[in-house]
């Protein structure tokens, strides 16, 4: 008995011991026991245990920009006790996330709200880089890559004119910011729809449902315990989790009445011909994976997979298309002459300038983040610094998008910035000559581009050279907040709010 109870103890002394050593004592040091390279420099005098968390909350992204004023282009904080790496500076940016791959940079998935959205890391967005990921990635290239271009203008062409008649039915020419958000993000819901699910027959009663689904979804993202959860404040996630084990977590829950939509589509599409005029859908491209060179024979996905993925796709697709759009036409409503120069162009090279120039200023997403696989160190003004497994590399737009030696007068809007010039240069380049930049990255940046990025831009310049000419529009505002939720992302995003506008049809 004395030695079984000597045994116990010494095994949880042992147990305990190196817990503690590979916590704590490990945790400075590389895996050949020299110590790692100290954390770049952090904004000074936060408060305690919370660090930057609440201004986050409150500012967004432009309180990176703020501490990269104290402490340069690339910067360590923490957000409550969550530490992230902000990188202010396009190259920087290439050597991290181009270059290196980030190591193979992985998501950092947190949260209920993520969690439940993407299953916990089972969608395209928020798998780590694995043949699993690469499978998702490459049925959508697939999908898109096939579907002819005539097929997405028609299809652009319709919803700009359903987008034009709605605002033609509104109660009165004078349409409250409330009311016109509502129809864009009925068409963008829709052409989410039509895009991932091809489904362009839903009943608007569904749309809103769907619609209200996303919105209380977002609003479980913004609650307080949620956001303590995703900043790592201490005993807040155990008594969440407790919660959810008594009260079932309300997250999931609307997750689930959503997916109920998302599983008849699927099936709706599987038991359907695969051939349309547009070429396979993406439906059955997911339920049977390709070959490729690097995966001659691909594991196939389960449904599960196939219905989140397609789930959290429609979902991103709507959220961006729409808080882009509703920008656009918040900020062209202030730009009077600018509507006149869009009116009379026949191409649309100026309409396609000015999609670029609002997604520069007013990126939907305005920080995004991946995350290392690996320890490494990172080389910045001659200085080694520390970035660790799992911490997150944020990239800030906010100061990027706004880097005087890349954009020229940067606070002003203007889109002949971006109409095609001779001599430019792409934001991730170094730029000795202060030469402009003719890209921005609204749409994310290596590996992980965004897949819809042209799509997504096509559409929108569509929309608007027609919006242009079906009427003059006056009223408008430009200003945005900073939202906590932003479909799963804990960085949020970046929203007009906007105010009512007076449509004129032209003659
Ligand atoms: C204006 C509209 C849109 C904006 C601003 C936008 C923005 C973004 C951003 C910022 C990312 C993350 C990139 C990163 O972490 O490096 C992303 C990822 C992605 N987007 Fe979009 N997006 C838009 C529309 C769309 C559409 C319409 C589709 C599909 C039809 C789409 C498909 C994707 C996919 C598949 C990824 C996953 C990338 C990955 O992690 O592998 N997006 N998008
Ligand atoms: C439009 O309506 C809003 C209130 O709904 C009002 O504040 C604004 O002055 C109106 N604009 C015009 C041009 O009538
Ligand atoms: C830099 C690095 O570690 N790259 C690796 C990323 O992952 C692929 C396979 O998934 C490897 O082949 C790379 O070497």
């Amino acid at each position: 008995m004395g030695s079984m109870t000597s045994t116990l103890l010494s095994m949880g002394i042992t147990f305990i011991f190196s817990q503690f050593v590979s916590q704590y004592m490990w945790i400075n040091k590389k895996a050949d026991g020299t110590s790692k390279e100290s954390w770049a420099p952090s904004p000074p005098s936060l408060p305690w245990l919370w660090n930057g968390m609440e201004s986050y909350e409150r500012q967004g992204p432009r309180i990176f920009t703020t501490w990269a004023k104290a402490c340069g282009g690339f910067f360590s904080v923490k957000l409550g006790q969550r530490r992230i790496l902000v990188v202010n500076d396009g190259p920087l940016v290439k050597s991290l996330l181009v270059e290196k791959d980030q190591y193979n940079s992985s998501r950092v998935v947190a949260g209920g709200t993520e969690i439940a959205l993407t299953d916990n890391g089972k969608t395209v967005f928020s798998a780590p880089f694995t043949l699993y990921w690469s499978r998702l990635r490459r049925s959508i290239a697939g999908a898109i890559n096939t579907t002819p271009a005539a097929w997405f203008n028609t299809l652009f062409d319709t919803q700009s004119e359903k987008l034009i008649q709605a605002i033609g039915q509104a109660a009165s020419s004078n349409v409250s910011g409330d009311q016109l958000r509502g129809l864009v993000d009925l068409v963008a819901l829709e052409t989410a729809l039509i895009l991932v699910m091809e489904q362009s027959q839903v009943d608007p009663e569904v749309m809103v449902k769907v619609l209200d689904k996303v919105a209380a979804l977002e609003q479980e993202q913004d609650k307080i315990w949620t956001q303590y959860t995703i900043f790592r404040l201490p005993v807040m996630p155990l008594l969440l989790a407790l919660r959810n084990i008594f009260l079932g977590d309300p997250a999931v829950r609307h997750r689930n009445d959503l997916l109920t939509h998302f599983v008849d589509w699927t099936q709706e599409n599987l038991a359907a011909q695969d051939k349309t005029s547009r070429g396979p859908s993406l439906s059955h491209l997911l339920s049977a994976i390709s070959p490729s060179k690097n995966d001659p024979e691909p594991e196939q996905l389960k449904q599960d997979e196939i219905i989140i993925n397609l789930m959290h796709l429609t979902l991103h697709s709507y959220k961006y298309l729409s808080t882009a759009l509703f920008n656009m036409i918040q900020r062209l409503a202030t730009l009077p002459d600018m509507q006149d120069r869009l009116q009379q162009e026949e191409e649309t090279a100026l309409a396609r300038a000015f999609v670029k120039e609002s997604l520069r200023y007013d990126p939907p997403a305005r920080a995004f983040a991946h995350a290392a696989r690996v320890d490494q160190d990172v080389d910045w003004c001659q200085q080694k610094y520390r970035l660790d497994e799992d911490a997150e590399v944020v990239v800030n737009l906010d100061a990027i998008h706004f880097n005087p030696d890349y954009y020229p007068d940067p606070t002003r809007f203007s889109p002949d910035r971006f109409l095609p010039a001779k001599h430019t240069v792409s934001i991730l380049d170094e730029n000795e000559n202060k030469l402009p930049a003719h890209d921005h990255l609204a749409f994310g940046v290596g590996r992980r581009l965004c897949q819809g990025s042209r799509v997504s831009e096509d559409f929108l310049t569509v929309v608007l050279a027609r919006l242009v000419k079906a009427y003059s529009f006056a009223g408008g505002n430009t200003e945005t907040v900073h939202r906590a939720n932003g479909v799963w992302s804990w960085l949020g995003r970046e929203e007009t709010i906007g105010t009512s506008i007076t449509f004129e049809p032209r003659t």
